[in-house]
């Protein structure tokens, strides 16, 4: 299997860290790409019409993206168990991941505004609206999150990747200092095996 990569993007760390959960993290060669919404990719494009990262190409040849759906098909590769099957486990982690990936939207969004947008164009509710929605977010795991502890499925690998991403981008912002219990709760998440070798790559 083939990914387009990004060091930075905290969708391609999720896939990365998913792969290693499952046993297939050695299985697949990463394609270094530059994903811009305005510079856009072509060597992306042809195999994605939205050039983002990730996207995977199977060992059959065929394109597979969002993240969620790149998720879902390493986890059916590799026989994991990230996807709870249908019940109530499943619905709780497919709705954490959609926070996760929400709240990242949201950073990413802020990111674009304050680098990619010329600063005589930007908008300072847009990021006040984005920003919120961070918050509420953060809120949301902060109060909610302790009572998933024992578990672990892909909502929790998208949340710790999001966390990881508002470390990279948004040091100056201390989500520790502002969600306590958030930063407590997820501190081994933080520190599980698959998450600590993905955050060590680098660009190569
Ligand atoms: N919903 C997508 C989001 C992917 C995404 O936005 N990736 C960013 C990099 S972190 C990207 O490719 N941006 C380029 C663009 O927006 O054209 C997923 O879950 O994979």
């Amino acid at each position: 299997m083939k990914l387009f990569f990004s060091p930075n993007s905290p969708y391609v760390r999720k896939v990365l860290v998913t792969a290693h959960e499952v046993g297939l993290g050695t299985r697949i060669e990463l394609l270094d790409a530059a994903a811009n919404p305005i510079n856009r990719d072509a060597k992306i494009i042809v195999h994605n019409p939205l050039g983002k990262v990730p996207t995977l190409l199977t060992d059959e040849g065929v394109a597979l993206y969002d993240s969620r759906v790149i998720c879902e098909y390493l986890n059916a590769q590799g026989a994991g168990s990230l996807f709870p099957a249908n019940g109530p486990d499943r619905w709780e982690a497919l709705t954490w991941q959609a926070l996760g990936d929400g709240l990242l939207d949201a950073a990413l969004l802020v990111r674009y505004e304050n680098n990619a947008r010329p600063e005589a164009l930007r908008w300072a509710d847009w990021t006040a609206g984005q920003m919120d929605k961070i918050h509420t977010s953060l809120r949301e795991l902060d109060v909610k999150g302790a009572g998933r502890r024992q578990s672990f499925d892909i909502g929790h690998i998208t949340v710790g990747c999001a966390l990881w991403y508002l470390d990279l981008r948004f040091p100056e912002f201390g989500w520790r200092n502002r969600y306590p219990s958030l930063a407590q709760w997820s501190e081994p998440l933080m520190k599980r095996e698959s998450m600590t070798q993905v955050w060590a790559l680098k660009k190569a």
